[in-house]
């Protein structure tokens, strides 16, 4: 696939939301408005990971009335995880572009990612300023440290939501994570096919409306079992293709 101009961008653009109903129209569209200004062909998917609140409601009217847009659903709820595994299988452009659902990123500063897309094959951006407290940071630094380490990969953010990737990617990955774990997953077996990672720095902001979720402790130890099952099967993985085809 050749780099991506700007004139012939084909994008698929995608955000998780859980209990979204105060974020979800507005960044539909900021999503729409960033993705105009290529004049390319794209796609808006808003996944609704089994809301309880209205946020499925109105992703089906934003759905109805833009023809970009489309809404998915997950039911019951899927976990972070889920939802973006779901994204990526809905994507039908050739590139594929996720950010979070509560207005945290600002798409306009996607221009920051296709920017490097002629020089890797993957951009993961990382927050400069990240708006999370210091207690919070600091956990992100130790995990971000230990998965470079067991995955051979140096990503200043591992967890940071705002990424691109090259759709075929996942025609060529497996994804099982479920949880929090599902970026460290996609980019450790991305890494294991030799695909190049660009990182850029991009501005975080706030939660503005609806209920932080993202630190709790169910999510941290989901986290850490999906890790040791990841790092066992990323092992497998090398073995059987060290061992060659005849031997599975
Ligand atoms: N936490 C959580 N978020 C989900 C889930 N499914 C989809 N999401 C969405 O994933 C995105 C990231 O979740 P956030 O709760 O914002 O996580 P965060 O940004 O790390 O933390 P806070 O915004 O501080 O809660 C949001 O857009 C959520 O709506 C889920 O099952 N759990
Ligand atoms: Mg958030």
């Amino acid at each position: 696939m050749s780099e991506p101009s700007e004139q012939a961008l084909s994008l698929s653009v995608f955000f998780p939301c859980y209990n979204e109903e105060a974020n979800v129209e507005r960044t539909t569209l900021a999503a729409l408005k960033a993705c105009r200004r290529f004049g390319g062909d794209f796609e808006v998917i808003i996944v609704n990971d089994g809301s309880k609140d209205r946020t499925g409601e109105l992703a089906e009217k934003l759905a109805a009335e833009h023809a970009e847009v489309r809404a998915v659903h997950n039911r019951p709820n899927r976990g972070y995880g889920g939802a973006l595994q779901r994204g990526f299988r809905e994507a039908r452009k050739d590139w594929v572009f996720y950010t979070d659902g509560d207005g945290q990123f600002d798409f306009e500063e996607i221009d920051k990612l296709l920017a490097l897309l002629g020089q890797y094959d993957i951009v993961s951006a990382y927050r400069v300023d990240r708006q999370d407290p210091f207690v919070r940071k600091a956990n992100a630094f130790c995990w971000c440290t230990l998965v470079n380490l067991l995955f051979g990969m140096r990503i200043r953010d591992i967890d940071c939501a705002f990424k691109i990737f090259p759709r075929k990617l996942f025609d060529e990955i497996e994804m099982k994570s479920e949880g929090a774990l599902i970026d460290t997953e996609i980019l450790a077996r991305a890494t294991r096919l030799g695909y190049t990672i660009g990182q850029v720095g991009v501005h975080h902001y706030p939660r503005v409306a609806g209920a932080q979720t993202g630190a709790n402790l169910r999510v941290i130890l989901r986290a850490f079992k999906e890790l040791f099952k990841l790092r066992g099967q990323i092992k497998r993985t090398a073995r059987a293709a060290e061992r060659g085809p005849d031997h599975g």
